[in-house]
């Protein structure tokens, strides 16, 4: 039987490159697949968080999923820690994964910078406690961006080491499902990094609470250079602002690029924004009314977590019970 899990961190607002890179995917996924969509707010603490902010973002993130269509018949939706699941099982993978394995992680580097000496411990074992979300409910497939492939490796790694130690099937080694209609998006002041909750510039991206008139602020900000669109697909390698609104027009609109480059060659910059923005308010607009509608109640809200934790621990238990089992806990 198939599984899916994938999450977000409740680390902010939700951006365009969540939604495109991510939710949208996942709303077809539901149709093919189970699949557990975690609030991994566990991931969250890595980096500190104020807690009202943590907990309010938890709910926008839940508010989020089931306005892009995540639905909670066929999906579960659950915030990582309401089940203890994931951190018992990340406590018992880190005894067998060896430091070099997370030496060798690009993203604890990049998020490390040069402090690495005071960041902590957690923010080095993420990718241990990435492989616990994974392997707890024996997932067979994991939906992954460029960015989380390496971590992905490594829970497959860890999961034939604990297989091979104790001689059984302890855990499915999951398969990476990657998403040829996933697009990448990058900040709108810098085409060059990727858009992120955490960037502080505000104007770097769009965030599905955005109203029209913010969406319409935001595409005006865009960084582009002085030239008109490109005429082809070449061109767009050196001009990395303009091939990020054409990517999320294409994205947006569900046409390929080569189509959407077609449409707008040789346009000013001013004209193509004004169709992006007339696009991107069609398309977001329902989905911010709708996140204000559920986060207008926030105890139907809370309710439906504690359901879907329900389901997830329920799921989570037997493999549990048999790691504990193995390794010669008393149980
Ligand atoms: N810019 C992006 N383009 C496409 N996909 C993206 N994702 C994130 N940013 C983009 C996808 O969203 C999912 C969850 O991401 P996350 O919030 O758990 O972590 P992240 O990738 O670190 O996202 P942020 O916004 O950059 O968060 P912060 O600022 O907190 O680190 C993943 O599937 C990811 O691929």
């Amino acid at each position: 039987m198939s599984l899916v899990f994938s999450g977000i961190q409740p680390t902010g607002h939700l951006h365009l490159g969540n939604y495109l890179g991510a939710i949208q995917q996942w709303v077809k996924l539901q149709d093919q697949h189970p699949c557990l969509f975690c609030i991994v707010d566990l991931h969250a603490i890595t980096v500190a968080q104020e807690p009202a902010a943590l907990r309010e973002a938890t709910y926008q993130t839940a508010a989020a999923y089931l306005a892009c269509g995540i639905d909670p018949e066929k999906s579960i939706i659950y915030p990582q820690s309401l089940v203890s699941a994931h951190s018992e099982l990340a406590w018992l993978l880190s005894c067998f994964t060896p430091m070099g394995w997370l030496n060798r992680m690009t993203q604890f580097k990049e998020k490390a910078g040069k402090a690495r000496d005071n960041a902590v411990l957690g923010l080095f074992a993420y990718p241990v406690l990435m492989a616990a979300d994974i392997l707890a409910f024996q997932a067979t497939h994991v939906p992954v961006g460029e960015d989380q492939k390496q971590h992905l490796e490594l829970a497959r790694d860890i999961a034939g080491a604990v297989n091979r130690h104790y001689n059984q099937e302890l855990f499915t080694i999951p398969e990476p499902l990657i998403l040829p209609t996933a697009a990448r998006i990058m900040s709108l002041r810098d085409g060059t990094k990727k858009m992120s909750k955490s960037d502080p510039s505000e104007y770097s991206r769009i965030t599905l609470n955005d109203d029209a008139d913010m969406i319409r602020l935001r595409i005006q900000k865009a960084k582009t250079d002085p030239y008109p669109l490109p005429v082809n697909k070449v061109e767009l390698e050196l001009r990395v602002e303009a091939a990020n609104l054409l990517t999320i027009y294409a994205a947006l609109s569900g046409r390929t690029l080569d189509a959407v480059i077609v449409q707008f060659a040789g346009m000013p910059f001013a004209a193509f924004k004004k169709d992006l923005t007339d696009l991107a308010v069609a398309h977001l607009s329902p989905i911010q009314q709708r996140m204000q509608e559920f986060l207008g109640d926030k105890g139907e809200l809370h309710r439906l977590m504690l359901r879907g934790a329900e389901k997830a621990a329920a799921i989570a238990a037997p493999t549990i019970a048999r790691v504990r089992n193995a390794m010669g806990f008393v149980v």
